[in-house]
């Protein structure tokens, strides 16, 4: 009965992973992988004869509590940083299960599981703490890098893996094999903060999404520590996943992914334009001249990006989608794989304002339609329509394909002043003579612009 319980579950997590692989069917796939997590949850009470069950339903109920009112009151921005606390929160856990289970391990493969998931567990926790940190800007978000910083890193994950080896050899058994388990633990906090540090904030997603992998594989390897079947399963398809995705982020920036992770190193200063140069002029607009521009068109082509998610722009852009197509206007949005700052970022937002999946066109499939597009209004987007990417060997963003708004009749870019993206270099598109600019808080330029729409 157990192992048939275990397989549903093992089934949901699949199924959610389906579901949550499209915009269109997210909430199903997040529902049936929460059911299959219940579900988890209550086969180990029901048949593991469990001790302690006061302090154990007091810790969930304390971790639901705190969970769910977390996830409910968070920000959209901030969701990174909640999925790194999560995240690390489930590799500390692993580590734990593994130190606390490792007197009664047998030795071999369990034991050398226990210890791998002892130092993969620690260093997912610690850096998941710090990339937490970096995105709540409790410290800086810059690379931060000291001289020999490699051979720092390297040693303390060669000290980590000698006192695991120290483990192995004393069976796992007695004091000298205890301490040098802590040891561990602690080594390996270390490496976790030393692995993160050097990432600048902008790529500190992707690596949450590479502890996220590591957690998956703690996991697993925890799970084969305790002989639990549903554990294996669901830490190799975190793993699994979470190495995917990291991938799928490395090749949507157009960066290799040592590149991300050890790229400060090697850094020689920002090729290419930098930003904070000699001013230039730009053509800066009026929400009327914007308002008449798109009034009239045939297509608008809207390109979402970050300023979108920090202005909370989705329903207002909606709205003004929503009065231009009721004008005859033709309006699609383009969407980037890497715009905002987690995947699928701009889809869940637009989502939220009800924004019809059919009006979301991928990069791949908007670019050939923006020459014959009249209008690209590029909503508090930057580094994704950035023309350096194809033009500036040596910029940080040289080689990620982006949404070539340039093609379009006429740009419009909403933003609240001259400062520049992510990436932080110069947008030569703004200087473009078919660009304008109209400077403000996305939501309320759009309020703006519906408004003198409506005026039309
Ligand atoms: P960015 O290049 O970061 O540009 C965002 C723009 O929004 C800025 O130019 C900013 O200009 C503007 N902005 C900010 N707040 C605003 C507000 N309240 N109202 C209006 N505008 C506002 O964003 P993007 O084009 O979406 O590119 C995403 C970047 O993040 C890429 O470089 C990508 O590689 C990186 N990244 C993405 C991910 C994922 S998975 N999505 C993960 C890691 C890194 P002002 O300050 O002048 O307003």
């Amino acid at each position: 009965m157990r192992d048939f319980a275990y397989l549903v579950s093992g089934v949901c997590f699949i199924l959610a992973l389906k579901g949550l692989s499209s915009p269109r069917t997210a909430r199903y796939g997040n529902l049936v992988g929460a059911a299959g997590a219940v579900l988890a949850v209550i086969v180990v009470f029901t048949t593991k004869g469990l001790d302690h069950i006061l302090p154990i339903l007091l810790a969930v109920a304390a971790g639901t509590a705190v969970g769910a009112v977390v996830a409910r009151r968070v920000q959209m921005t901030a969701i990174p940083q909640l999925v790194a606390i999560f995240n690390g929160v489930g590799g500390g856990a692993a580590a734990l299960v593994a130190l606390l289970e490792l007197a009664s391990t047998d030795d071999g493969l369990p034991l050398a599981a226990a210890i791998f998931s002892l130092i993969v567990g620690s260093v997912s926790f610690s850096g998941s703490g710090v990339t937490f940190a970096k995105l709540q800007e409790l410290m800086t978000g810059r690379p931060v890098i000291f001289p020999g910083g490699p051979f720092v890193f390297g040693g303390t994950l060669a000290i980590a893996i000698g006192f695991g080896i120290v483990v192995f050899v004393g069976d796992g058994q007695g004091t000298a094999a205890s301490a040098a388990a802590v040891a561990v633990v602690l080594v390996s906090l270390v490496v976790g903060v030393l692995f993160v540090l050097p990432v600048g904030g902008a790529d500190v997603p992707i690596v949450i999404s590479l502890l996220n992998a590591f957690t998956g594989l703690a996991v697993a390897a925890s799970g084969y520590v305790l002989g639990n079947t549903l554990l294996i399963v669901a830490g190799t398809l975190v793993g699994a996943s979470g190495t995917l995705l990291t991938r799928m982020m490395a090749a949507a920036m157009g960066r290799p992914i040592t590149n991300i992770l050890f790229g400060a190193f090697t850094a020689r200063g920002p090729a290419g334009a930098a930003a904070g140069g000699e001013a230039r002029p730009v053509r800066s607009v009026g929400p009327e001249d914007v308002a008449i521009l798109l009034g009239y068109a045939r297509k608008v082509v809207v390109v979402p990006g970050y300023g979108l998610a920090v202005a909370q722009a989705q329903h207002t852009v909606r709205e003004l989608a929503d009065l231009l197509a009721a004008r005859g206007v033709v309006v699609s949005y383009g969407i980037h794989p890497v715009a905002g700052r987690m995947p699928g970022h701009m889809n869940v937002l637009l989502a939220e304002a009800s924004v019809p999946y059919d009006q979301l066109v991928e990069m791949d499939d908007i670019n050939p339609e923006l020459p014959y597009t009249d209008v690209a209004l590029v909503v508090g987007a930057n580094d994704v329509v950035n023309p350096a990417a194809k033009t500036s060997p040596g910029s940080p963003i040289y080689g990620m394909p982006i949404i070539e708004v340039g093609q379009a009749g006429a740009v419009v870019f909403l933003k609240r002043s001259m400062r520049p993206g992510f990436a932080g270099i110069e947008n030569e598109l703004m200087y473009d003579p078919k660009t304008m600019l109209l400077f403000g808080d996305a939501k309320e330029s759009l309020a703006k612009v519906v408004a003198a729409v409506k005026a039309l």
